[in-house]
């Protein structure tokens, strides 16, 4: 791995800061981490930084003083705090969808002013708030009843993508918070098998179903949706008023919630300013306040609130979410480590890695600039993971001695939710063990003096030199989970405007969706195929395997 040369992507010629960091990289990368922390012994204190409830330790990346100067530069030159205001103020940041991203304003105290378009959204974000507290303080205390008069005990989202990852991780996240008496279900998946055995075992009349949609036109959405209403109506007999007592819905579109069934008194709506990945703090949440109640829901808003003043006001040396941003464009853009393995220490934290391969991914997964020239370097890393300590027995083995070299999140808590015996030590001990053994490694010297034959010797050398970041927060409360979310957020805004990217659009997903629809009436096998050979020979296959040849 060491001699890995120097990615392309940072040789070329780009802006002066650009070309300063990659002609840095050049010194950095024969240097060791060995002999980084041997020069610097004190890297260890200096290198970390602590905010709103979360310490970073950033010291075992491949990086000095200079490196840190460089990034920062970087930054400046690539107009960081002048993006960072235009979000704040409501501008249309999101250039393609020519909307604001004003995420930000969700978690806002009632006070605050954002406006879009010269108004303030502030308190229409409070009215749907406290609207969401009123109907969940219904449900919860039961008195919200269903069709035959019983009261809600199974809750099921249906939504997709940023109207579900966000929903089923912070419900997963704060499970420690929430009513164990009620049944959270989450569907996503256009394969019935998702709904059929999310509601195989309810009863139909103890069951709210919330149809989280953005736009509500979501093929998933609407057909899991549809089927919702028929499995319900199936249970009532056909009686249509059934309906407003099992379902509602989260939409920006009432026209379309209207079409379907349900009643604007039973909508919580959102805005165009919210984007899907970025909503799980808006009415998108209401399952997470459902299950954990408001009280938690707001100390998880403000949660994410404290981080976004920091990430405001914080000058870029000491702020976590631009520091966090800059150490990935350095990992993947000089020194040629194109993937990010995040993985939290916290059981609770398993569905973490997903909700943020969306974040991530589908924000900064792109090849033009905001301008629509192409961005000419490597861009959004592919971020994965799984909770330790169980990828340790897994794919852990590829991050210490493969040959790819990989960036690692850990994230931590010093207390535990389950305090039971030694597992928190023990876990807590693994995930300090890991970094340093990614860092330092185990030289053949040292494999040797353990009496390892030679032959050997070459299979026990653990490399190290493989960076990473260690998060340790105290524990995973609601305003914990907040100011996590919000540093990755924030974090992949602060890549965006290094790379000259737009992190708010996805115009990514659409071909597939759009070619989907011309596929489905020739699997009828009333239309002919008219792909390509390959596309052509697989629906042919379909067809037979289904007897519609
Ligand atoms: C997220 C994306 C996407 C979206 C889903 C669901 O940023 O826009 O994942 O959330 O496609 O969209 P609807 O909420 O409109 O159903």
């Amino acid at each position: 791995m060491s001699d890995m040369p120097v990615t392309e992507n940072a040789s070329a010629s780009r802006s002066p800061a650009w070309n300063a960091l990659a002609a840095h990289a050049r010194e950095i990368e024969p240097l060791h981490l060995r002999a980084i922390f041997a020069a610097d012994p004190g890297r260890g204190d200096r290198l970390a930084l602590d905010a709103a409830g979360i310490y970073l330790d950033y010291s075992k990346n491949r990086i000095t003083d200079e490196t840190l100067r460089l990034l920062v530069a970087l930054a400046e030159e690539a107009g960081l705090r002048a993006r960072i205001d235009a979000m704040f103020g409501g501008d249309k940041v999101n250039v393609s969808e020519g909307r604001a991203a004003l995420h930000i304003a969700l978690r806002a105290p009632p006070g605050a002013v954002f406006e879009v378009d010269g108004k303030n959204v502030v308190p229409a974000v409070h009215g749907v708030l406290d609207r969401m507290a009123a109907f969940a303080g219904r449900v919860r205390g039961g008195a919200w009843r269903g069709h035959t008069g019983k009261p809600i005990r199974n809750i099921v989202n249906i939504g997709i993508g940023g109207s579900d990852l966000g929903p089923v991780m912070a419900y997963e996240a704060l499970r420690h918070y929430s009513r164990r008496d009620l049944v959270l279900r989450f569907v996503s998946n256009v394969d019935a098998t998702d709904f059929v055995e999310a509601t195989r075992d309810l009863a139909a009349d103890e069951t709210l179903f919330i149809v989280s949609s953005k736009t509500f036109t979501t093929q998933e959405t609407m057909t899991n949706a549809h089927a919702a209403r028929d499995w319900a109506l199936a249970a009532f007999g056909g009686n249509e008023t059934a309906i407003a007592k099992h379902f509602v819905a989260v939409s920006t579109n009432a026209e379309a919630v209207a079409a379907f069934g349900i009643a604007t008194d039973n909508m919580f709506g959102f805005w165009d300013w919210v984007g899907g990945r970025y909503s799980m703090d808006s009415a998108i949440g209401l399952s997470t306040m459902l299950a954990i109640g408001p009280e938690h829901f707001r100390a998880m808003l403000a949660g994410f609130h404290e981080l976004d003043l920091h990430f405001r006001s914080a000058p870029f040396e000491r702020n976590l979410p631009v520091l966090m941003g800059l150490l990935g464009v350095w990992n993947n853009n000089f020194l040629g480590a194109p993937t990010v393995a995040v993985l939290p220490y916290e059981q609770y934290l398993k569905r973490f890695p997903a909700y943020l391969q969306q974040l991530t991914m589908e924000s900064n997964g792109k090849h033009v600039r905001a301008d629509g020239t192409p961005v000419g370097c490597e861009t959004g890393p592919v971020y994965w993971g799984e909770p330790g300590t169980n990828g340790q027995h897994s794919f852990y083995q590829l991050i210490h001695q493969g040959t790819r070299r990989i960036a690692c999140d850990f994230i931590a808590f010093g207390q535990s939710l389950n305090p039971l015996g030694v597992h928190h030590d023990l876990l807590l001990a693994n995930v300090i063990a890991q970094g340093e053994a990614l860092a330092f490694g185990k030289t053949a010297d040292e494999v040797r003096a353990e009496g390892t034959p030679e032959w050997l010797v070459p299979h026990r050398v653990f490399e190290g030199n493989r960076p990473s970041n260690t998060l340790l927060l105290d524990r995973l409360t609601p305003a914990a989970l907040g100011s996590l979310v919000a540093l990755y957020e924030h974090s992949v805004f602060t890549q965006a405007a290094i790379w000259g990217i737009d992190p708010f659009d996805q115009w990514g997903v659409e071909l597939g969706k759009l070619l989907a629809k011309r596929i489905v009436p020739e699997l009828g096998g009333g239309t002919a195929p008219a792909h390509d050979s390959s596309t052509n020979a697989l629906i042919r296959r379909v067809r037979a395997l289904r007897g519609t040849r």
